[in-house]
């Protein structure tokens, strides 16, 4: 089944087609002459996949307004159709990552039907000990995994098992536990026995994960606590999966650093020593800001590409890398943005594959400054998005994606049949 019509598609990258061959050869033919073979990067490129989030199909919203706009879904069924709606398009994008209890229906095993249906699986489960929900027997205000009250970090234990048990019924191996525990004021709590409890707590959920799971820390530095945060930086993150055990990695978010922080040695770092798990992609210019990836600093995301590249070719320890993006659409169509961070993401990874890496390794070992930064400079410049878009065709997808998402007019055709979130006037 699929929920844009082939058809469209089909007539949409008819019109395209001679112009992406033309622009396809020509690639291929400047790539020959570095010695790579254009068809060889566009397989690799096929192969790739990132998650997309089931919170980033609707309107995100921050702490001040959320501006909702007409077609978009309102439940997990929904958000699966404009999911697939994704990945027909993209071809790159053939899981989503769920978020509990946002996600929660009555039957899972049907869930992944539904989803298999619709050309989808499902990526990592995602806990939420970080809000307050309706009928919950204690609050979350003293922190959940880290509390000082027992019984609270009991119930944070026991909702990260039942995401477990949920992730098996949909067919994920993976949990990613970001907890927003952390403190407001000095003095608020003790650095070290805070620690001590999430450790504890996080040692028992660890202890739930079936034998082929993996559990996922996730590292924030701040929001919702501004002045200390339990799991705050990639340090305490790698100290705290050693703790737990080899299933324990570590995940990092692109937006949950202190500004300038050098993100792609942190990726260097992970690997180095068998932690790194996974990403949540987006981007940032001033804190957790959930931009759409590569839309502030596309260099960034090729650098960090080049490592995974770089970490893939060089396992230390496996190389197993969950991607995924986590991004908040406030003044876009969610579909779009998904669209274009996918292709951002993919552009990137494609750049990194065409780094002449024995010149880069020359290059430092001889101490030849200049010639190493070129080695990154030259495919960092190279528009690789007939390779892309080539992929796509061959896979069914649409060689100009969002041209094609606005000729389906999926939203406003959605606009009809789902019913109204909240306030939202939607008319610009
Ligand atoms: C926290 O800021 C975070 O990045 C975590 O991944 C959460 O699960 C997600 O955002 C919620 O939107
Ligand atoms: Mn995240
Ligand atoms: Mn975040």
């Amino acid at each position: 089944m699929t929920v844009l019509s082939e058809d469209l598609i089909a007539e949409a990258n008819a019109r395209e087609i001679a112009a992406l061959d033309e622009d396809y050869d020509a690639l291929g033919r400047k790539l020959a002459r570095g010695g790579l073979a254009i068809d060889a990067i566009k397989d690799r490129v096929a192969a790739f996949s990132v998650a997309v989030p089931s919170w980033g199909a609707g309107r995100g919203g921050t702490r001040f307004a959320k501006f909702p706009i007409p077609g978009e879904p309102t439940n997990i069924h929904e958000k699966l159709e404009d999911c697939a709606v994704i990945q027909q398009l993209s071809r790159v994008t053939p899981r989503v990552s769920p978020h509990f209890p946002w996600d929660k229906v009555g039957d899972y095993k049907g869930l992944r039907q539904e989803a298999a249906a619709l050309g989808l699986g499902f990526d990592a489960v995602n806990s939420n000990t970080f809000q307050d929900q309706p009928g919950q027997a204690r609050t979350y205000a003293t922190g959940s995994l880290s509390s000082t009250v027992a019984a609270t970090r009991a119930q944070a234990v026991e909702h990260n098992i039942e995401c477990i048990e949920i992730g098996q019924q949909l067919g994920s191996r993976d949990l990613t536990v970001w907890v927003g525990d952390g403190t407001n004021f000095p003095g608020q709590q003790d650095f070290a026995r805070s620690l001590d409890r999430y450790l504890d707590a996080a040692s028992q959920v660890y202890a739930a994960l079936p034998g082929d799971w993996r559990m996922l820390l996730e590292h924030k530095m701040f929001e919702p606590a501004f002045y200390s945060t339990v799991i705050s930086d990639w340090g305490s993150s790698i100290l705290a999966a050693q703790e737990l055990g080899p299933k324990a990695k570590c995940l990092v978010d692109l937006g949950h650093h202190a500004p300038n922080v050098n993100i792609e040695q942190i990726v260097a770092r992970l690997h180095r020593f068998g932690k790194l798990g996974g990403f949540h992609f987006n981007d940032s210019k001033y804190g957790d800001d959930d931009l759409d990836s590569g839309s502030i600093n596309p260099h960034q995301l090729f650098l960090v590409f080049n490592e995974l590249v770089e970490a893939e070719a060089h396992p230390r320890d496996g190389f197993d890398p969950s991607y995924m993006i986590d991004q908040s659409h406030n003044v876009t169509d969610p579909i779009e943005s998904m669209l274009s961070s996918a292709e951002a993401i993919t552009s990137c990874f494609a750049k990194a594959l065409l780094v002449d890496r024995e010149a880069l390794h020359a290059a430092q070992e001889a101490n030849d400054t200049m010639m190493a930064f070129q080695a990154l400079r030259r495919p960092y410049t190279i528009d690789v998005a007939p390779i892309l878009a080539r992929a796509r065709a061959e896979a069914g997808g649409a060689i100009d994606v969002l041209a094609t998402y606005r000729a389906s007019r999926w939203r406003e055709r959605k606009a009809q049949e789902r019913k109204p979130v909240g306030l939202g006037a939607g008319i610009v």
